[in-house]
């Protein structure tokens, strides 16, 4: 029974701390005049890799994360693919480099 109860856990561990791919969905939205990335946070495991899909309905607009380097300019009707190793555990920020009044999110990487 022990021994079941041990290979129990091992499995759990080896779940808990297994890496995968991750595809993220996140839409430019306009509210009151406020323009953010929806949804704002995006929760990923550290080693995971993350494939985000951008998708921007009016004009144009930047999606940065300073933490990996990335920084892309999203057109409208366009779908735009962010691809990158989830590599530093943290909470990183996300914002547009274009327009600073554009409400930014965050990366956490747990
Ligand atoms: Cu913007």
């Amino acid at each position: 029974m022990k021994k079941l109860m041990l290979a129990a856990f091992l499995c759990l561990l080896s779940i808990n701390s297994y890496s995968a791919k991750r595809v993220i969905q996140l839409v430019n939205h306009q509210y009151e005049g406020v323009k953010q990335w929806l949804p704002g946070t995006i929760i990923v495991n550290q080693g995971d890799d993350v494939e985000i899909h951008l998708i921007n309905k009016k004009g144009i607009h930047g999606f940065r994360i300073k933490a990996f380097n990335i920084e892309e300019t999203v057109t409208s009707k366009k779908v735009k693919k962010v691809t990158f190793k989830a590599s530093k555990k943290g909470i990183h920020k996300i914002d547009c480099q274009m327009h600073g009044a554009h409400v930014g999110g965050q990366l956490i990487i747990q």
